[in-house]
């Protein structure tokens, strides 16, 4: 039996969404935009790509317009995360029944799993310095935001709570975690310092509230939410101090979730549901330009995570270097 996870959850709100929007007028539901499908840019989006009964992870080159499947084996990957050096993809992928933490190289050689328990471990999240990594874990029951080393060692569990905590995403600085959690009922974008210490709320809304993203610059965090009060989901940036929430497009036929910035903070990837099908989209963080990934063949694609171009002698390729 599969978790709660975020992609079983996105999926249910979508299918909801859909069954919602069949009556309507085609195109006035969540879901019928399309857009360009390549551009210029810069560096590599890794999504998973669900075609003919498996999820492979594929790597996207925004400069190319090229896409590679990186996934060996298996069929069951989810949440994949660029390490900071671009070298490493951490995702969710189950071991029999159990969601573990695994890793492998960025061209999918060298897999390597990293948690081995009974509870559910998932939505793995590079620190910047990429000798930690922070997840969602139902190990203690419920769900918390763990961390861990690189290699799996030394497991610390931040969120010790009966709420559920999930969806962690580090400041640039590596100092704090923004996380989604349900300890007020709805679901809340929440920040804590690394150690867990000093858990606050920064949405502090009655709609849902999900998927927090923190900004490369470490002013902003983009986040999904249902807060309009109509039937779809759609992006939202605030302060990181949780002030000046403000919607990201102005699009209203699609519901928007898993948001991910570019390394060098000017857009934003995500997952995007139109037609009948979720897509990869990027949108500029001012809200324009907003178009879509290539199909590839995959019959739907979701949690997109933008690293940065291959490391040469020169220096990065492309978008910043890693934080220190
Ligand atoms: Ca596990
Ligand atoms: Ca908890
Ligand atoms: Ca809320």
């Amino acid at each position: 039996m599969r978790p709660r996870t975020n992609d079983a959850r996105r999926r249910l709100a979508a299918l909801t969404s859909l069954l919602l929007t069949l009556p309507a007028v085609t195109g006035l539901g969540c879901g019928s935009s399309s857009g360009p499908s390549s551009w210029a840019g810069e560096g590599r989006i890794v999504y998973v790509c669900c075609g003919g009964g498996d999820r492979v992870t594929t790597v996207y080159d925004v400069a190319s317009d090229t896409s590679e499947s990186v996934s060996h084996g298996g069929s069951s990957v989810y949440f994949p995360a660029w390490s900071p050096d671009g070298e490493r993809i951490a995702y969710m992928g189950y071991e029999g029944a159990q969601a573990e933490i695994w890793v492998m190289d960025a061209d999918g050689d060298n897999v390597r799993q990293l948690t081995a328990n009974l509870g559910q471990d998932t939505e793995p999240a590079w620190h910047p310095n990429g000798g930690r990594i922070a997840f969602a874990s139902s190990r203690d029951g419920g769900s918390d935001i763990c961390v861990m080393d690189a290699d799996g060692s030394d497991v610390v569990n931040l969120t010790q709570t009966p709420w559920y905590e999930r969806s962690p995403s580090w400041s640039p600085d590596g100092t704090r975690i923004a996380y989604e959690s349900e300890q007020y009922g709805s679901r809340e974008i929440h920040v804590m310092d690394a150690d867990g210490s000093n858990q606050m709320n920064l949405s502090e809304h009655p709609g849902e509230d999900i998927d927090p993203d923190w900004s490369p610059d470490g002013e902003t965090i983009v986040f999904a939410s249902d807060r309009d009060g109509d039937i779809c989901t759609y992006l939202y940036l605030m302060d990181a101090d949780g002030r000046n929430p403000r919607k990201l497009t102005s699009v209203t036929d699609r519901s928007e979730f898993d948001p991910a910035w570019s390394p060098d903070g000017s857009r934003i990837a995500h997952t995007a549901y139109v037609g009948i099908d979720e897509r990869i989209s990027i949108v500029d963080r001012d809200g324009g330009n907003l178009l879509m990934l290539p199909v590839e063949g995959c019959t739907y694609q979701i949690s997109p995570d933008w690293g940065r171009s291959e490391w040469s002698p020169d220096g990065w390729g492309r978008g910043a270097a890693p934080a220190p």
